[in-house]
């Protein structure tokens, strides 16, 4: 028998696959667990099964040393995430997290990079009444974590174009179609009917009994934005139309941002555009190509499991056509297609339906209130009155969408009432920044992110101020560990946590998210930073050419190589 290169690793399985082979279609034991009152923690096993569920333990690691030094476990809590396709929520569903994030868990609500909700410090008895009453408005923590489908980004933004709510109407079919199929959820989290032993494959016609070798990412683009950093995800979609009409999608596959420090074989990477398919083809294409993940995927190294590794180890080729064999037919060529960034623009819209939308800037995402800045309240009271929809963006922040005329007067009064606008007010940098959670709840921290980077920027826009850039759009992004949440390797500028006051600083990624950064400083603090990017940032107030982005302009001057693969990013 002929060797097959590209055959699915023969290496042992990493003890998740067998954790998730004999779970029974993600129950484990989790419902004993659950109800077991002597401790606020869960086993590991059950753990690994609870992120298909929406859920991550935790615990506070602003507590851990005093708490270990009172010999007491560490104060453990639960991150719960909501998926909402494309973002969208109706006023109903906002003021449900809204309550919830009061009732249940610490009082604020979390926007993610990948438009859904996330709530932390819910305790472990509260989980089950939390999911229950999400899915009660008709959301769902299923799959918003996990070696599954995630949440599918879309473009939110109604007013960017005519076939918004067709595209839009895509992802949620897409959503639908990859959501898992297990009865485990009800059972568990929604007291549904028990079913004994799952036949084998029979639950999960796409997952089947081990699911997929790790998360897969699905985002759907607009052009000309590319406010889901398209070329991030795992599979991406790409609108293609022409005067107001769809004609289909390209289709791009195998970015992703995650990497290891000290390791080289992994390293965030650009999806690659493979071709063209029209609307009602992207659902068979999306399965197929989750299938193949799911065939060929590395189900022994975890880290090199990703779909990115998948292709990049046998080359595109080789998935094009593993892709149109199961297809049993071909991708059109590639369509023209042109991005121009992948931010927000605020303030408000009129949509082509008439409707009117406000984008709001929400720091990193985070809706609490503050002294002056009652955020929480006032998207409450206007949550209240709204009849429209809520719409999460990509950016982390947030759209009144759907606002009728007779409305829209009212919520500007509100807006400003509780100074919701104040955010829009802030520098361009400040609005083209997000950080992603990071300490205190994040396990995989190395540095602050979510809690630091408002006040690096009030540093940075000082020094911009001074260069006559206050105004100017610079994509910037920080994370706490190179697991990549904030999408960093996309930042124009980026900082990547080290260690506690210690990041790497990369540059030079596309203003439409279309070219990696690369390592401009490693393993520096505040001083180094404002002092290595202080000259730069003056040098390209003198220097840079009419309409030149900064990401450019550090490659034009050198500072940095242009990197347009993830081959290229540590060389
Ligand atoms: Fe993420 C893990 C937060 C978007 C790549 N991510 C985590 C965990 C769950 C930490 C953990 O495993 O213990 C973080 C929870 C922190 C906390 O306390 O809330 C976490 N990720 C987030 C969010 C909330 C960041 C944010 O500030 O918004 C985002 C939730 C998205 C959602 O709603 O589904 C979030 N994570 C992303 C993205 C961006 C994206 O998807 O567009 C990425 C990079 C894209 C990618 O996947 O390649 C990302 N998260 C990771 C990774 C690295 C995966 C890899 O390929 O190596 C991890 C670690 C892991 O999976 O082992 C991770
Ligand atoms: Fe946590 Fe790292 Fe993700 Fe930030 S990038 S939320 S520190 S895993």
């Amino acid at each position: 028998m002929s060797h097959d290169p590209f055959a699915p690793s023969k290496a042992p399985h990493s003890e998740v696959e067998h954790i998730k082979r004999s779970s029974n279609y993600l129950r484990g034991s989790l419902t004993s667990t659950l109800e077991d009152l002597i401790s606020g923690s869960i086993p590991e096993d059950d753990n690994r099964l609870m992120k298909f569920h929406g859920s991550y333990m935790q615990d506070d690691r602003d507590l851990r040393n005093e708490r270990h030094k009172q010999k007491l476990e560490p104060a453990y809590q639960f991150m719960l995430r909501v998926r909402a396709p494309g973002g969208i929520v109706t006023p109903e569903q906002w003021l449900m997290m809204d309550r919830i994030a009061d009732q249940y868990a610490n009082g604020s609500i979390r926007l993610t990079t990948r438009q859904s909700f996330q709530l932390h410090g819910v305790i472990k008895w509260k989980l089950k009444s939390t999911i229950k009453t999400i899915n009660d408005t008709l959301l769902t923590t299923l799959a918003a974590c996990g070696d599954v489908n995630r949440n599918v980004m879309c473009n939110p933004n109604p007013y960017q174009s005519e076939v918004h709510s067709e595209v839009y109407e895509w992802s949620q079919r897409l959503s639908d179609h990859l959501s898992p199929r297990t009865n485990a959820y009800h059972e568990i989290w929604l007291d549904g009917e028990k079913v004994i032993d799952s036949q084998e494959g029979g639950e999960e016609p796409i997952y089947g009994p081990v699911y997929l070798p790790r998360k897969f990412k699905i985002g759907v683009a607009v052009p000309p934005s590319n406010d889901v950093d398209v070329y991030s995800q795992d599979l991406g979609f790409i609108a293609i139309y022409e005067n107001g009409q769809l004609q289909g999608f390209n289709v791009s596959v195998g970015g992703g941002m995650g990497m290891s420090y000290g390791d080289p074989k992994t390293y965030p990477q650009l999806a690659r555009v493979i071709g063209f398919c029209s609307p009602e083809q992207i659902i068979d294409v999306a399965e197929k190509t989750v299938m193949i993940q799911r065939d060929y995927g590395d189900r022994s190294v975890r880290k090199h499991a990703r779909f990115k590794y998948t292709i990049d180890d046998r080359g595109i080729e080789w998935f094009i056509n593993e892709l149109t064999k199961r297809l049993g037919w071909n991708l059109e060529e590639a369509r023209p297609f042109q991005f121009q960034n992948n931010g927000d623009r605020y303030g408000w819209v009129k949509g082509s339906n008439g409707k009117w939308h406000l984008t709001l800037f929400i720091q990193n995402g985070r809706v609490a209130d503050q002294e002056g800045y009652p955020l929480k309240t006032g998207l409450r009271e206007i949550a209240k009155m709204h009849t429209g929809d809520f719409r999460l963006t990509a950016n982390q922040n947030l759209i009144i969408g759907n606002v009728s005329s007779q409305k829209k007067r009212k919520i500007e009064e509100m807006v400003k009432a509780y100074r919701l606008k104040d955010g829009i007010q802030q520098s361009a940098l400040r609005r083209n920044s997000m950080a992603c959670v990071a300490l205190p709840t994040c396990g995989l921290a190395m540095a602050e992110s979510e809690r630091y980077l408002p006040s690096l920027l009030e540093k940075l826009e000082l020094i911009l101020e001074d260069a006559g850039l206050r105004e100017e759009e610079i994509v910037i992004r920080m994370t706490g560990c190179p697991n990549g949440c904030a999408r960093p390797a996309l930042g124009e500028i980026a900082f990547i946590g080290k260690a506690p006051g210690r990041y790497n600083l990369y540059m030079g990624a596309g203003f439409a998210g279309d070219r990696l950064n690369k390592l401009y400083r490693e393993n520096i603090d505040e001083k180094e930073i404002l002092d290595s990017l202080k000259p730069i940032i003056h040098r390209y107030a003198q220097e840079r050419q009419e309409g030149e982005h900064f990401g450019d302009f550090v490659i034009r001057t050198g500072y940095v190589k242009e990197v347009h693969s993830g081959l290229d990013f540590h060389n």
